[in-house]
């Protein structure tokens, strides 16, 4: 048996984001994910946001819950359309009083609040007039990152710009699985660079807002390996790690685009202004990494972008993400000799399994336990080899909607009763509660 103990400081945490959790609906502006779970099957069920798990009514007793977990810290999302119902113009103060009350909460139960300025809740009114693929739309999120900082910035110390502006990107402009819903591959690289700039642009104005705060971005990033040595499945790797990492890595950390996959991207290539890439690589205190699974990839001329994406015998999640935990010490260790930040947290990392709520009210998710178990050891492997990691925040405190597949996957440590709404503790949750409470992961 070994005990891996973690730095003094560091934060245990949980995640969530406002549309998967809030609710409270009537008190806020539509947004695009509502918009998208009415558009016919594109959300498994139709399911919607209108409830969530009511975190909106009951975030009192979720955090008490918190609070007993042992957890330290919380990273939650502000909903924009919460805060300006249309994007814009007037301030929706009740919006403004909930976080604040949420920030209070959180501080008097002694949970260290990281707040997450954009989780994927556009309003519906900045999306009609062009949304993420407007240049205007950078400006407007500066003004509504200026309103929140405002506000919380004297009690919330920890600032994410975006959350994985990849998928934000790619899964809702390219793909065509999450909201807005097109499949335009222009586009796609177009809401990218207005993301990044929009981020680079809001670094200062919170700084400002609220000094002497930590700011970052939080990206999704996949440690990507080729299938064999030859030349070209490393080239088909080298492809894929740039689409998914270094498309958003290198403008971030080094102020240019990758040049391998600029050439490739051919006249699918974004409009950029010349300040740009000094706006979007201005320094930033922290990266926020989402880790859940790897990319093993092998040539395929005729694969997207020459790559074919492999599925190698494994053990997969629900999601059908295989379970890789060295790939969590691969990333962390490539991302910090590569790009130097000048602090890593790891922003989210969980899985969805099929839970069973037992007739006495209790869940025995073994293998959401062995897999966080796993993942928290290849974080401390990361660390022993120099990486400065701050923090780790388990995705996610309780069920909620997980988007496409709407109430079909169940990410939480706590189990949700989406009828009832009671909150129920798994097993992991009692796990995650006494490593955050010993500051150690035992491995067997
Ligand atoms: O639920 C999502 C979260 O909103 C963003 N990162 C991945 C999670 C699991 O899919």
């Amino acid at each position: 048996m070994s005990r891996l103990r973690f730095p003094a400081d560091f934060a245990w945490g949980s995640a969530t984001a406002s549309f998967q959790i809030e609710g409270g609906v009537e008190e806020r502006g539509q947004c695009i994910w509502d918009d998208f779970c009415r558009w016919p099957g594109k959300v498994f069920e139709g399911d919607n946001g209108d409830v969530a798990v009511d975190h909106y009514h009951l975030y009192g007793a979720d955090v008490a819950l918190m609070a007993r977990l042992g957890f330290r810290a919380y990273r939650f999302s502000v909903s924009w359309p919460r805060i300006l119902k249309e994007g814009i113009g007037e301030v929706n103060d009740v919006g403004l009083d909930y976080y604040s009350r949420l920030v209070d909460e959180l501080l008097e139960a002694g949970i260290e609040p990281y707040a997450t300025l954009y989780h994927w809740d556009l309003s519906t009114a900045l999306q009609r007039v062009g949304g993420w693929a407007s240049r205007d739309t950078a400006s407007r999120f500066v003004e509504y990152a200026r309103i929140v900082a405002d506000r919380l910035g004297d009690r919330v110390h920890h600032w994410i710009t975006h959350n994985e502006p990849w998928v934000v990107a790619m899964v809702g402009n390219l793909y065509g699985t999450h909201a807005p819903g097109w499949e335009d591959p222009g586009l796609a690289l177009q809401v990218g660079h207005h993301l990044l700039l929009s981020h680079g642009l809001a670094v200062p104005v919170i700084r400002q807002a609220s000094p002497g705060s930590q700011v970052g971005i939080t990206l999704n990033l996949y440690p990507t390996y080729p299938a064999t040595t030859s030349a070209e499945d490393l080239d088909a790797a080298r492809i894929q790690d740039g689409f998914s990492n270094r498309w958003f890595l290198d403008p971030v950390f080094k102020g240019h685009y990758p040049e391998d996959i600029w050439a490739l991207a051919g006249a699918q290539v974004p409009r950029v202004e010349q300040a740009d890439l000094s706006i979007i690589s201005r320094p930033i205190d922290f990266l926020g990494i989402n880790y859940y699974s790897r990319h093993l990839v092998a040539s395929d001329p005729s694969g997207p972008m020459g790559v074919q994406t492999l599925h190698p015998e494994g053990e997969y999640t629900q999601m059908d993400w295989e379970v890789y935990p060295q790939g969590l010490t691969d990333i962390l260790t490539r991302v910090y000799a590569d790009y130097s930040p000048r602090a890593i947290y790891v922003t989210e990392n969980g899985c969805a399994y099929e839970d069973v709520l037992t007739s006495d009210g209790q869940v025995h998710d073994a293998k959401r336990t062995a897999y966080l178990r796993a993942h928290f050891a290849a974080a401390h492997k990361a660390i022993a080899q120099g990486v400065p990691l701050r923090g780790y925040f388990v995705w996610s405190l309780m069920d909620n909607f997980e988007w496409a597949y709407g109430y079909s996957r169940r990410f939480g440590i706590v189990y949700v009763d989406f009828q009832s709404l009671r909150r129920y503790p798994k097993d992991s949750a009692l796990f995650c509660q006494s490593v955050a409470q010993e500051n150690a992961v035992v491995l067997d």
